[in-house]
């Protein structure tokens, strides 16, 4: 599937769409999600074009991977849900494709937490 450039998150990062930032360093941006399913619902990107989480593993640069999982660890302890300073955990998910039910085709990663979560795989 080829990178769609008029999806919401890429007209998020060209500034066209406001957004509640959260974090952001050099290749990734943090945002607050408009329907959130808990107290903390974050989603977090690349800055680059990759429309699911197998395309950004495949084809993203060391620095990308690397810059977008330690803005998810910033974020996570900015947010309070850190398990090293003690918070009761979280939930970090990505939906791929029409089995995923991935609704915007830039890949995101969803942050949860500040409730318990349930259980998702039986
Ligand atoms: P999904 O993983 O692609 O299914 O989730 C997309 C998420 O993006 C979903 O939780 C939406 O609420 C969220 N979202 C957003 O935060 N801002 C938007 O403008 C749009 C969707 I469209």
């Amino acid at each position: 599937m080829s990178y769609d450039t008029s999806n919401i998150f890429a007209r998020i990062l060209r500034g066209e769409i406001p957004n509640d930032t959260v974090a952001e360093n050099e290749h990734a941006l943090a945002f607050r999600d408009i329907r959130p399913q808990a107290p903390v619902h974050v989603l977090v990107i690349p800055k680059g074009p990759y429309v699911s989480y197998d395309d950004f593993a495949a084809n993203a640069s060391d620095a990308e991977i690397v810059g977008f999982h330690r803005l998810v660890a910033q974020v996570a302890q900015s947010e309070g849900l850190s398990l090293a300073e003690g918070s009761q955990g979280f939930r970090a998910i990505t939906n791929a494709g029409t089995h995923g039910v991935q609704e915007v085709p830039h890949f995101h990663l969803h942050l949860l937490g500040g409730r318990p979560l349930g259980r998702m795989l039986q």
